[in-house]
């Protein structure tokens, strides 16, 4: 996974990815999802929320696995969330925060399970930009986001992000933003880091897709809109590719 996202950034294209979150959806309705996102040709499936209320992760990526080859990436909102059934795993670092916690004590209380599932490990620096409202993920990491209209600071993190190691750099607006994240913020960062760039929160127009692919964007993220209504997949997926 990571090759393709080191090429997506190289050759300045962009893939779309279905965020589904397992507390939202029923595991009867996964197979549907995943014809869905083959015929749209999503790149890849992310699962993960910020809470498990449910208990049906699992049964989710068994139902998906059994209808796509579409790669599933963990997404996860806690330690809880990592599992072998997956293809790979957002390791996050949420950097834009303070909370050392999510900057490496809960990375040191999961590392014996991610060291013996097998994932692929994607080291992720997870930055969350204000979005105008107070989203879940805000609340519950405790951490305050970055300013809308500071693309510097966005930048500075991002940077710091890539010089710590990081694989990609993800830039979050929070699931069901108001505001996603803006152009010239994803061009500022996009412009000046080397790794892949991911980006979500609030999306849920084709148009928007295209102006932040535009921007530089490799990966679009949507989850919220595609609750709402699972036929936008094939026109969001189909954006990225311009
Ligand atoms: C949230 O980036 C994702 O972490 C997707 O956000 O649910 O608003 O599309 P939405």
């Amino acid at each position: 996974m990571l090759q393709q996202l080191q090429l997506l950034k190289t050759e300045q294209r962009s893939g779309f990815a279905v965020l589904a979150d397992p507390d939202k959806m029923a595991a009867e309705d996964v197979p549907k999802l995943a014809k869905l996102c083959n015929e749209a040709g999503v790149d890849y499936l992310f699962i993960g929320g910020s809470l498990l209320l449910a208990h049906q992760m699992e049964l989710c990526i068994t139902r998906f696995k059994e209808n796509s080859d579409i790669p599933v990436v963990l997404f996860p909102g806690n330690p809880a969330q990592v599992s072998p059934l997956a293809d790979a795993l957002l390791y996050l670092s949420l950097i834009s925060g303070r909370n050392a916690d999510l900057l490496i004590g809960q990375h040191v209380v999961s590392a014996p399970l991610v060291k013996a599932s097998g994932l692929e490990v994607i080291s992720t620096g997870y930055i969350l930009i204000d979005g105008g409202v107070q989203t879940t993920v805000s609340y519950m990491s405790h951490s305050m986001p970055i300013p809308a209209n500071k693309p510097e600071i966005a930048l500075c993190t991002a940077w710091a992000g890539e010089m710590q190691g990081n694989h990609v750099i993800y830039m979050d607006a929070g699931s069901g933003a108001k505001n996603s994240i803006s152009t010239g913020m994803i061009k500022k960062v996009s412009e000046n880091v080397d790794i892949p760039l991911f980006i979500g929160g609030g999306i849920s127009t084709p148009e928007k897709v295209r102006e932040n692919c535009q921007a530089g964007a490799n990966i679009i993220v949507v989850g919220n809109a595609i609750e709402r209504d699972a036929m936008l997949i094939k026109d969001l997926a189909q954006a990225t590719r311009g």
